[in-house]
């Protein structure tokens, strides 16, 4: 193989997006597999495939291309650091002046070459993304990405790794009958010597597909050379399906794909706790309304719905401050109306004055009590508004007003829940939908300990949690509230 360059301390590499890279680590541990199973690292052909996948291009095509400094995404510099380390500093440049041959990679001089070994194998275990497509760019010949992944493979399949007390997955994968040939690709989970819950778990359904599925389920689950909490209960989804279903999902490449019909929920959450279909897109709506200028409130509750929510940003509507105005509301509600079908769940907020059975908007100006005829509606007048919204399959509606229990009352009907727990009870102000590290109390909420709140688990706690003498009331006419949730959110995940 001929070099590209030879640039003695200088290392250069091409500037790469997420995906790219995504796709040159998947192309280097799929290709290094192969190799593997074929009894031969062959680092020409692994290169000419990774170098395919990384640019698209050839490596006669890439050695034409002009050679810049190194541009990684920041997020991947410490793994460019961690591989950049351990390959210095006589082991790169021994490589790139010489030949690749894995027989002469290393100088007869070069002592420590289990240490460079174990080194490369540690960083593809720690950053398999950034490490294959660090590995692959920087050697131009991916001759250490095979050899990282060769010594990751075969020291792992057949003895422990270096620096920890064993292989529980692998052993754990074997005794559940897992044939060697797929076992061993698994190693990556044994990198820190322990098995969690959720690699468990994945075993454990690995064990029931079909052996001429296993490999795929393996692939696509350990493209990122782990199982993350969220896959170990995708899992357990996977395995609640009928089988020819799972199979489906498997050859459809959807297995690890943990929101197959991509409304923001994930699967196992719509199916255990949401009740919701898998398949089906179950869109959600939000109508945020705030009438003080300024207070940031509705801000807040906006974005807690789209950042951990995962409501679609062009789902929620947020009329704040002079934007709360009354037209303003009753265009929003034919909006939404005219989208949301029975699949859908519709949440609405009102936050503002109110009194003697009315709701004030904002006038558009900035005034926002004093309820009159222009600037005001009645609970019961904004029930007829909420009337074309009856055609979504829920509905949860949540007043910060003091009107006392009116709009509760009001707005009450089937399939909808109305409460007046205050939108600080529903978003994170409360510390509710903090994640459990940075708030403890989150948990507290979660009275079922299924990690999501209801919001019937909303309500019954801000009752128990609140300093507000007059208790929230809540009108849920077909008993829907328990199992209503904004969305996937974990409290503690
Ligand atoms: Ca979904
Ligand atoms: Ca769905
Ligand atoms: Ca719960």
């Amino acid at each position: 193989m001929r070099h590209l360059s030879k640039p003695s301390n200088r290392i250069v590499t091409y500037r790469l997006d997420e995906n790219v890279q995504r796709r040159a680590s998947q192309a280097v541990s799929m290709y290094a597999k192969e190799m593997l199973k074929s009894g031969s690292v062959n680092e020409e052909a692994l290169a000419e495939k990774a170098f395919s996948h990384v640019v698209g291009k050839s490596i006669d095509d890439i050695r034409k291309l002009p050679i810049e400094e190194l541009d990684l995404n920041p997020k991947l510099n410490d793994a460019w650091e961690a591989v950049h380390q351990a390959m210095q500093p006589s082991a790169i440049n021994y490589q790139l002046e010489n030949t690749p041959l894995l027989s002469e990679h290393f100088r007869p001089d070069y002592k420590d070459k289990e240490g460079l070994f174990t080194r490369l194998a540690n960083c593809i275990h720690e950053h398999p993304v950034a490490a294959g497509i660090a590995l692959t760019c920087i050697t131009f010949g991916a001759t250490a990405a095979a050899f990282g992944a060769h010594y990751c493979s075969t020291n792992q399949a057949s003895s422990q790794h270096p620096e920890d007390g064993g292989q529980p997955v692998f052993d754990y994968a074997t005794q559940k009958g897992i044939t060697s040939e797929v076992v061993k690709h698994l190693s990556p989970l044994d990198a820190d010597g322990v098995m969690d819950g959720d690699e468990k778990a994945f075993v454990d359904y690995l064990s029931t597909v079909t052996p001429s599925l296993q490999y795929k389920v393996v692939e696509d689950f350990l493209a990122e050379g782990t199982i993350s909490h969220n896959e170990g209960h995708h899992v357990c989804f996977l395995e609640s399906l009928p089988q020819a279903e799972q199979e489906q999902i498997i050859k459809d490449g959807n297995s690890a794909n943990l929101d197959i019909d991509g409304d923001g929920m994930d699967s196992y959450f719509e199916h255990f706790v949401n009740k919701t279909p898998y398949n089906v897109y179950n869109g959600r709506y939000a109508l945020v309304l705030e009438t003080t200028p300024g207070r940031g409130a509705g801000d807040t509750l906006a974005s807690f719905l789209v950042d951990e929510q995962k409501f679609e940003p062009g789902n929620v509507i947020k009329l704040c401050g002079n934007n709360a105005t009354k037209d303003n509301f009753i265009q929003a509600i034919e909006e939404v109306s005219q989208k949301a079908t029975e699949n859908d769940m519709v949440y609405i907020s009102f936050d503002g004055h109110g009194g003697r059975g009315a709701f004030c908007f904002n006038d558009g100006e900035g005034n926002n009590q004093g309820i009159s005829r222009d600037n005001g509606l009645l609970w019961t007048e904004i029930n007829d508004y909420l009337e074309p919204l009856n055609k979504a399959g829920k509905m949860l509606i949540t007043t910060f007003s003091c009107a006392g229990d009116a709009p509760v009352s009001a707005l009450s009907g089937p399939r909808r829940v109305v409460s007046d727990i205050p939108q600080y009870w529903v978003n994170n102000s409360a510390g509710l939908y903090e994640k459990v590290d940075k708030t403890p109390e989150a948990k507290l909420f979660d009275l079922d300990g299924n990690g999501y709140v209801s919001i019937n688990e909303l309500f019954k706690t801000s009752n128990k949690y609140s300093v507000d003498p007059d208790q929230f009331s809540i009108a849920d006419k077909s008993g829907i509230a328990p199992d209503l949730y904004l969305g996937d959110f974990e409290v503690d995940a």
